[in-house]
């Protein structure tokens, strides 16, 4: 399994799988919740009415409809704090939970984006150093390909310095 690190934006990369940082009620929000939303179009929403939400640490799939994938992980990460309300290990089950969603769906090629460290504030080295951490030593039999799409360029940067130090 092959994890690399692409600086754009997630709703343009055609794949099996693209994770989606979500909220608790599944039915949109802004930044890349925001941007999925807008090109998969209003079918998501409707499928994602159907699902009544998801706990925070938890994944529920989707299609993907007008993005160039075949189905959507919502995921939803924690708010941060202060490091003591469990942030690590809802983080660290937020990328389990994904993955074991796309080796159901027989997924080989899937594409996070930085879970949290958005609207929800994570501290993005520390998120990263999670994300790369679990990816990393997930046993995946479908998956074969890993991207984490970073949208801007310090996130970018910290993602590309912490794999290489693997
Ligand atoms: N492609 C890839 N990454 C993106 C894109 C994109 N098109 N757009 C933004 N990002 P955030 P969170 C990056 O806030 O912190 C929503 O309103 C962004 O620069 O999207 O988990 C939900 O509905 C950052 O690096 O997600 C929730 O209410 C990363 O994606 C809440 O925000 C995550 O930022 C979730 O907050």
């Amino acid at each position: 399994m092959k994890i690399q690190i692409i600086h754009g934006d997630i709703t343009q990369i055609s794949c099996d799988a693209i994770v989606n940082a979500a909220n608790n009620s599944l039915l949109g929000g802004g930044g890349v919740d925001g941007a999925i939303h807008r090109k998969a179009g209003p079918e998501l929403l409707a499928e994602c009415r159907l699902l009544h939400g998801c706990a925070t640490g938890d994944a529920k799939v989707t299609k993907a409809y007008h993005l160039p994938a075949r189905y959507v992980i919502h995921t939803v990460g924690p708010v941060y704090r202060d490091g003591q309300h469990d942030e690590a290990k809802r983080l660290q089950s937020c990328y389990i939970r994904c993955l074991e969603k796309a080796e159901e769906y027989q997924c080989q090629h899937i594409a996070f984006p930085s879970i949290s460290t958005g609207a929800y504030r994570y501290p993005v080295s520390q998120a990263a150093t999670i994300a790369i951490e679990t990816l990393k030593n997930y046993p995946c039999q479908y998956v074969k390909r890993i991207d984490i799409v970073c949208f801007d360029n310090y996130t970018y940067r910290t993602y590309c310095q912490l794999l290489k130090k693997e």
